[in-house]
């Protein structure tokens, strides 16, 4: 059967509209959704198509499976793993979501709210707030990622701590199959064992198996009192100690607990030089905390001013600040999410989403460190990361003189030496960011192969063409 790449658009633009088919020979410029945020992953496209309904999702669904396209599920493409960009086999579409972003149900009294998937995270939270309730993800890309990718993604980010990742926040989905049929899961229950749950088969599935066009999200209190605190350690020891101490005395109100190393300050400080200085002395380890109630906010300052003070009497902290202010709360937490930014402007560098149970993190490290000195002399590890979690970003920056090219292209001996580490302590290559295209390959080192065939066993019983976000998670 030959394929009319003309005919197949203006079917599409027959049924989403014109000017919601883009194309290149039309002088449209679709680097944005084909390129993804790192400007690692890029591919060729006939079209990126916009729809703006579940039905013209459906519709090109359909059409592309009955012609034999791929399809590339996107949102706001802040993706870190290359999964929402083509590859460059077969034909393929991007399906960007973005217009698919209404509010479909605000329920402040069943503390739920139902969106389309392009509903954009950040606005989210400002929608859940102005009804007095909060949706905590909670993550660096909040500005411009969408809940469609973060449901694909399973993201985490800072208060995974209190209220688990987006898998924990999720009641119901809407996703649109392979085949073209919907599939309408959209409950607002926190009780509902009829039968296998679904919708959690499509949360972090990255695309592969279906596009999510709308979902149903848990709401919770909004706190009243906010406190946010820096703390500078002298080990990931006492860091863990640290944890454990204050979520023995605050409970159930500390909601954060990252960690940022020395270097990494030191790069945020140098390419974000309004940083301001935090502590009196420098300090191996940070850690940025934070705690969220119901009640005032003197309480909760006390509270944790009362926890902080016990660990620094026990000399596992060093040195603590705790934010008086809005703004010296925002300075605390820019200079978090700034880690991302600041390697970025350093000239990129190989990273490393891994997690372990907690208690292992200090001997995980302490390992670590002289290993890839002596692997790759002068190398500039720059860990940072959800450590309540256990998910440390491990990324790893070049040698002072070594260009950045070259350092990627030793990505696979650095890979080896981080992941085996990881897998041996029977952690994960990804905790929160996925597998995409980076991390397909190694992924079948460290699955067993029965998971691997389960999981193309599913993959194939959804999606038997092959057509939905090819080359992701699984080599087929
Ligand atoms: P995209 O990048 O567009 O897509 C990601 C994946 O989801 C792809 O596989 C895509 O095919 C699929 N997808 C998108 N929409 C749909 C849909 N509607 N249906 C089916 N599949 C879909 N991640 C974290 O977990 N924690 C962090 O703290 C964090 N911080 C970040 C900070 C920065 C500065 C950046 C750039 C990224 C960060 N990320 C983080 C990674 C990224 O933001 C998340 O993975 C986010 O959830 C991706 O959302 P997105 O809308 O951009 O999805
Ligand atoms: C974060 O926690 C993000 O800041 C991004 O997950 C991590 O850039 C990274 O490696
Ligand atoms: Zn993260």
């Amino acid at each position: 059967m030959t394929f009319e790449v003309q005919a197949w658009l203006a079917e599409a633009r027959s049924l989403i509209g014109d000017a919601n088919v883009l194309t290149e020979d039309r002088g449209e410029d679709l680097s944005s959704f084909v390129k993804d945020w790192r400007g690692k992953f890029q591919g060729p496209v006939l079209a990126v198509l916009r729809p703006a309904t579940t039905a013209e999702v459906q519709a090109i669904v359909r059409l592309a499976a009955g012609t034999g396209v791929a399809v590339v599920p996107q949102g706001g493409n802040t993706g870190l793993c290359g999964a929402s960009v083509p590859t460059n086999t077969g034909r393929q579409v991007v399906l960007q979501l973005g217009r698919m972003n209404k509010l479909r149900e605000l329920d402040v009294r069943n503390n739920t709210v139902t969106v389309e998937a392009g509903y954009i995270l950040q606005q989210l939270q400002e929608l859940a707030a102005s009804a007095g309730r909060l949706f905590p993800l909670s993550l660096g890309a909040e500005g411009s990622c969408q809940i469609g990718g973060n449901l694909a993604t399973n993201a985490g980010g800072m208060q995974v701590l209190r209220y688990g990742n987006m898998r924990d926040l999720v009641l119901g989905l809407e996703v649109v199959l392979p085949n073209g049929e919907v599939l309408d899961l959209l409950r607002a229950l926190r009780k509902d064992n009829t039968g296998y749950d679904l919708k959690q088969l499509f949360i972090g599935s990255e695309g592969t198996l279906g596009v999510i066009t709308a979902a149903t999200l848990k709401l919770f209190p909004l706190p009243t009192a906010e406190a946010s605190a820096f703390a500078g350690v002298n080990s990931l020891e006492d860091a863990v100690s640290v944890l454990e101490a204050m979520r023995a005395s605050m409970g159930d109100r500390f909601t954060a607990f990252e960690l940022i190393s020395h270097p990494a300050l030191l790069l945020v400080r140098r390419y974000f030089p309004e940083t301001p200085r935090l502590l009196e002395e420098d300090c191996s380890w940070y850690l940025l905390m934070k705690a969220a109630d119901g009640g005032d906010e003197a309480a909760l300052n006390d509270a944790m001013q009362t926890a902080l003070m016990a660990c620094l009497e026990q000399g596992i902290i060093c040195d603590v600040a705790l934010a008086s202010s809005v703004a010296q709360t925002k300075v605390l937490w820019d200079l978090r999410e700034n880690v991302t930014h600041a390697q970025q402007m350093d000239g990129g560098n190989i990273k490393h989403d891994i997690a372990l149970p907690i208690s292992r993190i200090p001997t995980f490290v302490e390992g670590m460190l002289p290993e890839l000195e002596k692997a790759f002399p002068g190398v500039r590890p720059i860990i940072y990361g959800h450590l309540g979690d256990g998910n440390l970003h491990f990324n790893v920056s070049a040698p002072n003189g070594v260009d950045s090219k070259a350092w990627q292209a030793r990505t696979e001996a650095v890979n080896k030496i981080i992941h085996d580490a990881t897998v041996a302590l029977r952690g994960s290559i990804s905790a929160e960011h996925g597998v995409g295209q980076l991390k397909r390959e190694e992924l079948l080192q460290y699955k067993t192969a029965v998971e691997m065939e389960v999981m193309h066993r599913i993959k194939k019983a959804l999606d038997p063409q092959g057509l939905m976000n090819p080359g992701k998670v699984l080599s087929t």
